[in-house]
C-alpha cells in the first residue's frame, strides 16, 4: 500500500519538473487525444520511467513508483489549471494573503485531495518567515499572470450571408447553436463563443447598452427618420426603421418619439435596460438557442420581440469543448453594419486583438469577389505591425452548393473525367473545391497580405461544407466536408497554446522551489556573495548592451519616420482630394462625404463593402515608409535578426562561463535567476505585441486628433453647395496642418518606441535586481524548518 508516504521533497519536484520541461510536447499532447504521428504509448511509458528514476536519484529515501510521479505531475498540472481558470476570473481570482501562511495547516486544498494518500498535513511551526516571503512572491506572481492569461481570438469575417455562423455550429458539433439564415442579413451583434469550464450549462452573457446610450440613439433615429431635406441619408433611415419596428412593434416608425415614451413597450423596455449585463444558462440547447435568439438576430418577422439593438455584445459559452476552445475565444463578426457606433467600433477594433482570422467566402465566388479580398487588404495593418495576427484561414464555404451539370459545362469537364454514376455531383465537388484551393493560394502568392507574414505556412485554404457535416444525404462524406480538418487545426491551437502556458507555469513553479531549495543551504556566505556581484556587473552589461540595440534601432526608424514625412507632405493634398471626390457618379456622395466627417474621417457603409478613412489615407506615406523596418522590428512571427523579441532572448545575467565553481547552493542561485528571467521574458513578450499595436496606430490617432475640429466643422455644413464646402475644408486644413500633423505623428512613434525600451529596461532591472537581493537573503536565512512545499 501506498498509503501515508511522506511529501515528495522539494529536490525531488525539482527533478520531476525538470523531466517534464525536457520532454514537454509529448507529455502535455498525451495528455489530450493522442493522434498518429504522436509518441507512442510504449514511448510515452519510457519517458516516465526515465523521470522517476531522475525523481529517484534525489535520495529523499523514498522510491516512488511510476504512477506516483505521474499522479504528482498531474496533481500539479490541475493546480496550474486551477489557478489560470482563477486568474482569468477577476471574481474568484486567486490573491494569496501573505497572512495565510500561518494557517497553512488548517487551509484544506482541493487539488490536492485526490492525492492524499502521498501526502501529510505542514504543521504550523515549520512556517517560518521566508515561507511568508515566498508566498508574498507566489501572490506576486499571479498579478502578473493574470495580465498575460489573455485567451487568443479567431476572428471569423466575411459578408453577410456566407455562412459564418452555419460553420461556427459545424465546427463545435452543435447545429443550429447560432441562428443563421434568415432573410437578409442574420447576424446583428459581434458574439464571443467559448469554452464554459464551470459548468455543462450552455451560458450567454449578453451586454446591453445604458438607457441613457439607448435615449441618444432613439433621439438621433428619430431625427434621421424625419428628416425630409435632400440630403437624407436612406440607408440610415432604413436602419432607424429597423430598430424601431423591431423593439416596439409594427408601425412604431409611425409614431412621434413622444407617442412612443407612451407605449408600455417603451416602460418595457425602460425597466430592461436597468440591467447592465443579462444572463442566459441551459442545459438544453434548443432551449438556450430560442431564448438566445431574440438578442443576437435580425429578423423581418413578428417586429417587436426582438432585442438586438440594445445588445452591445454576447459572449456564449459552451460546455464540453475544453478540447478546441479551452485558450480560445472564436468571435462571429456580423457580416453587416448599423448606426451604433459603439458596435461599429468594437467590430473594427476587435481586428487588432485577433491572433488568427477566417476569412470566409462562398465557393462560388471567392476568387471573383473583390469582398473577401478587400477586407484582407483593408485590414493588413490591423493585422500585421498594428495587430497580432499570426495566420489566416481563407474558407470556401457551401460546397455542397453545387450544379453538376452546368459546372461540368463551365469547367469543360468531360464525361470520361466525370462518368456519369451516382458519385458524379461528388467528383464535381471535390474537383471545384481543389480547383479554388489552387485558385486562392495563387491570389494570396500575388497579393499584399503575403507582406505580413515571413513564412510560407500561415495561410491555409479550406473547402467547406457546414450543412453537408450534419446532413449525410448531401453526398460528402464526413471528412470530404473539411469541417474536421477545420477542427483538427483549432485542437492544434489550442493544444500549442496549452503547452505555451504549462510551460510557463513549470518555469514559475521552478522558481519557487528553487527559492525554498535555497534557503536549505548552508551557505556559504562569501561565494554567495561573490556570485551576486557578478550578478549585478552581468546586470549592468546586457543593460547596456539594450540601450546600443535600441538606439541603432532608435536611428533607423528616426529616419524612415522623416522620410515618411517628407513624403506625405509632398503627397497628402492630392491624397485627400483623391479620396473625397466620387468616381465616375457622384450621385449622394454628399451623404458619405458628410457621415465621414461626423464619424471623424472614417466611413464604412452598411455591408462594410465601401470604406473610405481619410486618417488612414493620410497616414499612409508614413506607414508605407516604416512598415519594413517594423515587420523587422516586431515580426508576428519567426526571426529577422532585428527584432526586440529576439534582444531580449539574449538577455541573460548568467554567463555559460562563469567565474565561481558549480556548488549546490551557487546551482540553486542560478536556477532561481534562471526562472525569474524567463518569467520576466514571457510578461515581456506579450507587452511588446500590445505596445506595438500602439505605436503603429498612434500615427493614424495624432493625424485623427489633430484633424477633429475641422471635421466637426465640415460635418455641420448644410444647403446648397455643401458638398464642395466640405472637400475645400478638409483640403484646406490638410494643406494648412500638413507639416506640423506628420512631424508630431513621427515625435509620437518615436516616443512610444522610447518608452517600450524604458519598460523592458525597468521591468528587467527591478526584477532581476530584486530576484538578486532575494537570493542573496533567502540563503543567509534558516529555512531547516522548511523540508517540503505543498503549494505544488
Ligand atoms: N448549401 C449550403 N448552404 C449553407 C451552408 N452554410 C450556410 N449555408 C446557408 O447560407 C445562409 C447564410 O448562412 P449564415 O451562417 O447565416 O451566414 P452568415 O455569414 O453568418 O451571415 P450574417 O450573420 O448575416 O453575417 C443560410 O441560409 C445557410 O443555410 C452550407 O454548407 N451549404
Ligand atoms: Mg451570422
Amino acid at each position: 500500500m501506498d498509503s501515508k508516504r511522506p511529501y515528495f521533497t522539494v529536490a525531488e519536484i525539482c527533478a520531476l519538473l525538470e523531466g517534464v520541461q525536457a520532454n514537454f510536447a509529448s507529455i502535455v499532447g498525451g495528455f489530450s487525444s493522442a493522434k498518429s504521428g504522436e509518441v507512442t504509448k510504449k514511448g510515452k511509458h519510457n519517458i516516465w520511467e526515465d523521470i522517476t528514476n531522475h525523481v529517484n536519484a534525489m535520495g529523499s529515501g523514498q522510491k516512488r513508483t511510476i504512477k506516483q510521479v505521474m499522479l504528482r505531475w498531474k496533481n500539479l498540472r490541475a493546480k496550474a489549471t486551477k489557478d489560470l481558470t482563477e486568474a482569468k476570473n477577476p471574481q474568484t481570482g486567486l490573491s494569496i494573503d501573505p497572512t495565510m501562511a500561518s494557517q497553512g495547516s488548517k487551509r484544506k486544498r482541493d487539488h490536492e485531495s485526490s492525492d492524499s494518500s502521498i501526502e501529510t498535513p505542514l504543521t504550523t511551526d515549520v512556517i517560518t518567515e521566508n515561507a511568508r516571503q515566498i508566498l508574498q512572491r507566489v501572490s506576486y506572481s499571479h498579478q502578473i499572470d493574470k495580465g498575460s492569461r489573455e485567451k487568443a481570438t479567431i476572428g471569423i469575417f466575411g459578408k453577410s450571408g456566407e455562412g459564418k455562423s452555419s460553420l461556427l455550429s459545424a465546427i463545435l458539433g452543435k447545429q443550429d447553436l447560432l441562428p443563421s439564415g434568415c432573410f437578409g442579413a442574420c447576424t446583428a451583434v459581434v458574439i464571443q463563443v467559448e469554452a464554459n469550464m464551470n459548468d455543462s450549462n450552455y451560458t450567454a452573457e449578453i451586454e446591453l447598452i445604458s438607457k441613457e446610450e439607448w435615449e441618444k440613439e432613439l433621439k438621433d433615429l428619430f431625427r434621421y427618420m424625419k428628416d425630409d431635406s435632400e440630403d437624407r441619408n436612406e440607408e440610415l433611415i432604413e436602419i432607424a426603421v429597423e430598430k424601431i419596428t423591431t423593439l416596439y412593434g409594427a408601425n412604431a416608425d409611425q409614431k412621434t418619439l413622444e407617442e412612443l415614451q407612451n407605449d408600455e413597450k417603451f416602460a418595457e423596455i425602460e425597466i430592461f435596460l436597468s440591467i447592465s449585463m443579462k444572463i442566459i444558462s441551459n442545459s438544453n440547447l434548443s432551449e438556450f438557442t430560442i431564448e438566445v435568439t431574440s438578442f443576437i438576430q435580425h429578423s423581418q418577422s413578428n417586429p417587436g420581440d426582438w432585442y438586438w439593438p440594445l445588445v452591445k455584445s454576447v459572449t456564449i459559452k459552451i460546455p464540453d469543448c475544453n478540447e478546441l476552445l479551452e485558450h480560445i475565444v472564436l468571435l462571429d463578426l456580423p457580416g453587416t453594419g448599423d448606426c451604433n457606433k459603439t458596435r461599429d467600433d468594437l467590430w473594427k477594433s476587435k481586428l487588432s486583438e485577433c491572433s488568427s482570422v477566417w476569412i470566409v467566402s462562398d465557393i462560388n465566388r471567392a476568387i471573383t469577389d473583390r469582398d473577401p479580398w478587400g477586407i484582407l487588404k483593408h485590414c493588413i495593418e490591423e493585422l500585421g505591425p498594428g495587430g497580432k495576427c499570426k495566420s489566416i484561414n481563407f474558407i470556401c464555404t457551401k460546397t455542397d452548393d453545387m450544379n453538376q451539370q452546368e459546372y461540368m459545362r463551365s469547367a469543360r469537364l468531360s464525361r470520361k473525367q466525370i462518368p456519369d454514376d451516382k458519385d458524379q455531383k461528388k467528383t464535381c465537388i471535390l474537383h471545384r473545391n481543389e480547383h479554388a484551393k489552387t485558385r486562392v493560394k495563387e491570389k494570396f502568392e500575388n497579393s499584399e497580405i503575403k507582406k505580413i507574414f515571413n513564412t510560407d505556412n500561415q495561410f491555409q485554404v479550406f473547402t467547406v461544407s457546414s450543412n453537408a457535416f450534419f446532413d449525410c444525404n448531401l453526398n460528402l462524406e464526413s471528412s470530404e466536408t473539411e469541417i474536421p480538418k477545420l477542427q483538427d487545426d483549432l485542437r492544434t491551437f489550442n493544444k500549442s497554446i496549452n503547452i505555451e502556458l504549462t510551460r510557463d507555469y513549470v518555469n514559475k513553479a521552478k522558481g519557487h522551489l528553487s527559492l525554498i531549495q535555497s534557503g536549505q543551504f548552508d551557505k556559504d556566505k562569501k561565494t554567495t556573495e561573490m556570485k551576486v556581484n557578478e550578478f549585478k556587473k552581468n546586470l549592468r552589461k546586457s543593460q547596456a548592451e539594450l540601450d546600443k540595440y535600441f538606439n541603432s534601432i532608435y536611428k533607423n526608424l528616426d529616419q524612415c519616420l522623416s522620410k515618411g514625412v517628407e513624403e506625405s507632405v509632398k503627397s497628402c493634398v492630392a491624397a485627400t482630394k483623391k479620396l473625397i471626390t466620387p468616381n465616375k457618379d457622384g450621385r449622394g456622395f454628399h451623404k458619405v462625404l458628410g457621415a465621414l466627417c461626423k464619424s471623424n474621417g472614417c466611413y464604412w457603409s452598411k455591408n462594410r463593402d465601401v470604406i473610405l478613412d481619410l486618417n488612414k489615407t493620410l497616414a499612409k506615406d508614413v506607414h508605407k515608409c516604416i512598415f519594413d523596418d517594423f515587420c523587422q522590428i516586431f515580426p508576428v512571427t519567426g526571426k529577422t535578426g532585428k527584432s526586440v523579441q529576439e534582444q531580449i532572448d539574449k538577455f541573460s545575467i548568467i554567463q555559460s562561463d562563469s567565474a565561481y565553481p558549480s556548488s549546490d547552493i551557487l546551482h540553486y542561485i542560478q536556477n532561481l535567476i534562471k526562472n525569474e528571467e524567463s518569467k520576466l521574458k514571457a510578461v515581456l513578450y506579450r507587452d511588446i505585441v500590445d505596445r506595438k499595436k500602439e505605436i503603429y496606430s498612434s500615427i493614424r490617432i495624432t493625424i485623427a486628433n489633430e484633424m477633429v475640429p475641422c471635421y466637426k466643422q465640415a460635418a455641420a455644413v448644410r444647403g446648397t453647395g455643401s458638398m464642395k464646402k466640405m472637400q475645400d475644408l478638409l483640403i484646406t486644413t490638410v494643406d494648412e496642418k500638413k507639416e506640423d500633423m506628420f512631424n508630431k505623428a513621427k515625435m509620437e512613434v518615436l516616443k512610444g518606441f522610447n518608452n517600450l525600451k524604458l519598460h523592458i529596461k525597468h521591468t528587467l532591472e527591478d526584477e532581476l535586481q530584486e530576484a538578486i537581493e532575494r537570493s542573496q537573503s533567502q540563503t543567509s536565512k534558516d529555512t531547516e524548518g522548511l523540508k517540503s512545499w505543498r503549494d505544488f
